[in-house]
This record gives C-alpha cells, structure tokens and sequence, in this order.
C-alpha cells in the first residue's frame, strides 16, 4: 500500500521533471540562439551557467528521491485485536483452572498463568536459543553477553534440564530475556526428556534463535517448521563458520535460504562464530627453536546483533501480541484438558462402582430372571452421579427418565437375552464352578450396567449429546465395543473377585469392605 503509493509519487515526479527540463532546454537554446547575435562569448557562458544550474538541480534531486526512498521503516504495531482476544483467553484459562482438583496440577497451571501474564505486563521479549546439542548455543549467549555465563562442551547434553538460564537485558522498552535450553535430539539416556523441556521453552519463545552448525537435518527442519507454522519468528544462525572456508560457508548458507524460502526471511539466516578454535601461532625462539601457541580468537557474531536488535524494533511489539494469544490459547487448552481427563477419570470411578454394587446385590439376591428394573435404582443414582462428574446439574426425576429410557432399549434391542447367554456359555466353558446363583446374573446385570455407565459418560463428555444417531446409535456402539469373549472374561474375572470379597466381608462382618 505505501509502496505503491511512494511509486505513483515518484513517476508524477519524474513526468514533471522531464517537462520541465525539456522546456528549460528549449528555453536556454532560443537564449542561446539569440545572444549569439550580440556576443558568441555571452551565449556560450551563459549556456555553460545553464548546464551547470541543471547538474546541481539533478544532484539534488536524485539525493532527495534517495532519502525518500530510504525512509526508516516504522515499527509495526501490536494489532489490538490480537492483544484482547489474548487477554480474553487468559480469562477463559482461569475460569478452566479453578475447576482443576489435583492441587498439583491446579498450580502448575496457575504458575504459567501468572508468568504470561507478568511478561506481558513487564514488557518481557523471550529470546529462546534453539538448535541441536553442541551446535553451540552457550557458546553463543556467552558470545553475545559477552562473558562465559553457562558452560560448554564438546559432549552433547551440557545443558541439562532446569539448567536453562535467563539472562535479563533490561532495554528503554522492557526487558529482553534470553534463554539457554538443553539440544534437540541428543543422542543417549535423558536426552528425549530434555528434548521435550527445549521445546517447552522454544513454544513460550517471542522470538527463536535456531543454531546449526552445518547444513540442516531432518531433526532440525521439522521443529523449526512446526515452531514457524504455530507463527514463531526465527533467526537461523550458523553457527562455527570459523571451520569453513569463506566459499563454502556461503554455499551453506545458499542452501539455508533456499530450504527455508517463505519460512525465515533469507536476512535473517546468518553466520557467526561462537566461540571459534583457538589459532595455532608459531614463534621462533632465540636459540632457534619453534614454540607452537595457542590464540584465542575472539567470537565474530557478524550481523547477528544488528539483526535480532530490528527484529525485535520492529517486530517486537507484534510478535510478543502474537506469542501473547498463543500461549494464553495453549494454556487454556491444556487446563480444559486437564479438567476434562479428571472429570471422566471421576465417572469411570462412578462407573466402576455401580456396577459391582450391582453385581453384588444381584449375587447376594438373586432376581427373577432378566429382570432388569430391578436394578434401575442403582442404575438412575449412576446416571445421576456421572452427570456430576461433569458439572451438569440433574434433577433426580430427570435422571430416572433418561435411565428407564435406556433400560427400554436394552430390553428392545435385545441385549439381555444376549449378554446372558453369553454370560452363561463363559461359566460353563471358562468359571465351572463358580455358576452358583446368582452369578450368572449378577455378572451379566453388571455388565449391562457397564455399558449404560460408558455410554452416559459419552453423553456427558460431548457437552450433552448423543450424536447423530440418537441414545440407541450411542448405546449400540458401547455393546458393539465391549461385548466379545476377551472383554467379558476379564470383566467376569473381576467381577468375581469382587463378590467374593464382598461375600467373605459380608460373612466376617469387615467395615471397610
Ligand atoms: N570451531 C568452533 N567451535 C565452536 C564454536 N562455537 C562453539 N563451539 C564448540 O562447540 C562445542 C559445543 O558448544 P556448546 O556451546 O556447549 O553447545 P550447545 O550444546 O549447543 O550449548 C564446544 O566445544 C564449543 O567450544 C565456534 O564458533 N567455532
Ligand atoms: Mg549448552
């Protein structure tokens, strides 16, 4: 938009330029012209003065169209937009952690919660060094601070979890802080769990700093990929240049730009040396002699510093909004996660307990044969209490309605007469001996219950629907799920460990059966 327009500016310019140079050309040669009659001499002065008045006027102007050209860009501004609806999901993520039970995970969120909000209060930049293990990113913050701060080796995993530093570096506009991480993919024992802290850090970064020491491999490029897709903004730097020659390292950093076309803007892949080999230096002794020392060099960052210094002018604003809303959106998402893993965690529990509670009373007081209303007290308390787990207020009168519906339709699809014949069949051919009573039915009366459990429990956890196919689609495909000998054999195994606990705490009289 503002280019276009500084172009249409300049051609309007230059149109009138041209016309006015041709009409003073026109105009010193009719001068020309005519004191050529008094005085030859006047008129080629005159014509020399005329030439010289346009050189200066075309200098000028050139230097002027130079300037304009050259007008320093403008920062770009957070877009408001984005800084709100960050503000709105951090909101959101609250409301989401107040219902969090486990204390531990209920801080752990709140602490993030705190920090994204204190960096965006305090202005924090994050500057996170990225890259694969002894690419050189200690080497690298000690370059750019210009003192050794963290420690370095040869060895892959140097920096090892929790060990990342902050290094504040308080600016006119806030604070930058630059963050060291463990390598990406480190080969040997603990390596993948530092991975995962790398990214962790690399995911709250404003802005990245990717080193590599060569060209980049598979396990670089991905992340780096991922991490610019989610809209992080990284400087890829390669890194130890000192060991290439100056050919070869352009010919690397090519290849960079033309892997990372429309990922990294191309000025932002740049060389440096970190922490260069030391220079073997020969000196010839006195007595003739060779002593062979080391120097060390000093570490040449080349444009790096200007380079994150106008990122971060320019973009500072803009990316930290992004990042802002980015990791407000990741909080929120992982404690409704977190929320929605305790809450079926609390209904499978519900589950679990009903259905032995129906096993056994069906085992302790045998039921005329299939009768499963029988239980529908047990089973409308189930529904009623899973619909707790998931913060849904339930009348009991409700509860009762929807359970005797999904009792209607077991009976209606069948799947008493089938649950219990295969019940049967199990204790004939896999529990002889355990047939005793009330076994039979209060196994199948549990699993009936089960799967009733398991498919309010979908109910509640899609936000209170049954799909497109209604409460018998829904029912149907629990069945469908669990009714195979392998799933029935293990659920009658507990089952029976169930009871006979029961049984035994029942006979002895155990409280705290
Ligand atoms: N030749 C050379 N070696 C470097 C340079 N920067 C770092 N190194 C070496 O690379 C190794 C790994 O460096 P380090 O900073 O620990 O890597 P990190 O694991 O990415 O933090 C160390 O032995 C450094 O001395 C450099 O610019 N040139
Ligand atoms: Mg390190």
């Amino acid at each position: 938009m503002r280019n276009s327009r500084l172009v249409l500016g300049l051609c309007l310019t230059l149109a009138v330029v041209f016309a006015m140079m041709a009409w003073a050309a026109a105009s010193v040669g009719d001068l020309h012209d005519r004191l050529s009659k008094v005085s030859p001499a006047l008129a080629t002065g005159t014509v020399v003065v005329a030439i010289g008045v346009a050189a200066a006027f075309g200098v000028a102007s050139v230097r002027l169209i130079w300037k304009l050209g050259h007008v320093p860009e403008r920062p770009v501004k957070a877009p408001e937009d984005v800084v709100k609806a960050a503000t709105i999901q951090v909101e959101k993520a609250q409301q989401v952690i107040e219902k969090v039970a486990d204390p531990v995970a209920k801080e752990r969120l709140a602490t993030e919660l705190e920090t994204i909000r204190s960096d965006q209060k305090a202005r924090r930049f994050h500057v996170v060094v990225f890259g694969t293990g002894s690419a050189g990113k200690t080497s690298l913050i000690n370059a750019l601070l210009g003192r050794q701060v963290g420690k370095t080796d040869v060895l892959l995993g140097t920096t090892r979890e929790g060990e990342h530093h902050n290094y504040e570096i308080v600016t006119l506009d806030g604070t930058v802080v630059l963050t060291d991480t463990p390598g990406l993919s480190e080969i040997g024992e603990g390596g993948s769990q530092r991975e995962v802290v790398a990214r962790d850090l690399a995911a709250r970064a404003d802005l990245l700093l990717f080193v590599v020491d060569h060209d980049l491999i598979r396990s670089e490029f991905d992340p780096l990929l991922a991490l610019a897709k989610q809209g992080k903004r990284s400087i890829v730097i390669l890194n130890k240049q000192d060991r290439f020659v100056e050919a070869d390292r352009d010919a690397i950093l090519a290849k960079l730009r033309e892997r990372l076309n429309g990922v990294v803007d191309p000025k932002d892949i740049v060389a440096v040396s970190a922490a260069p080999r030391p220079m073997p230096v020969r000196t010839v002794l006195a007595d003739g002699s060779v002593q062979l020392e080391y120097e060390q060099e000093e570490p040449e960052l080349g444009p790096l510093r200007k380079r994150i210094a106008a990122v971060i002018e320019k973009h500072g604003d803009a990316l930290r909004a992004g990042n802002f809303l980015l990791r407000a959106h990741m909080l929120a998402k992982s404690a409704q996660e977190t929320v929605s893993t305790e809450r079926d965690v609390n209904a499978q529990a519900v589950i679990d307990r009903f259905q032995w509670i129906t096993a056994s009373t069906v085992f302790t007081n045998p039921i005329p044969a299939l009768d499963l209303m029988a239980t529908g007290a047990v089973q409308f308390q189930m529904i009623w209490e899973i619909a707790q787990a998931y913060g849904v207020e339930m009348t009991t009168a409700h509860a009762k309605m929807v359970g005797s519906q999904m009792i209607q339709l077991m009976l209606k699809l069948g799947m008493v007469e089938v649950t219990t014949s295969l019940i049967a069949g199990l204790f004939k051919s896999s529990f002889v001996g355990y047939a005793a009573g009330g076994a039979v039915q209060g196994v199948s009366m549990a699993y009936l219950t089960h799967i009733s459990g398991q498919t309010f429990k979908e109910y509640f956890r899609s936000g209170q629907s049954w799909g497109d196919g209604g409460m018998q689609a829904a029912l149907s495909h629990q069945f469908d799920l669990t009714n195979r000998a392998e799933f029935l054999v293990e659920f009658t195994k507990q089952a029976l460990s169930r009871v006979a606990t029961h049984v035994v705490n029942k006979t002895t009289g155990n409280k705290n059966a």
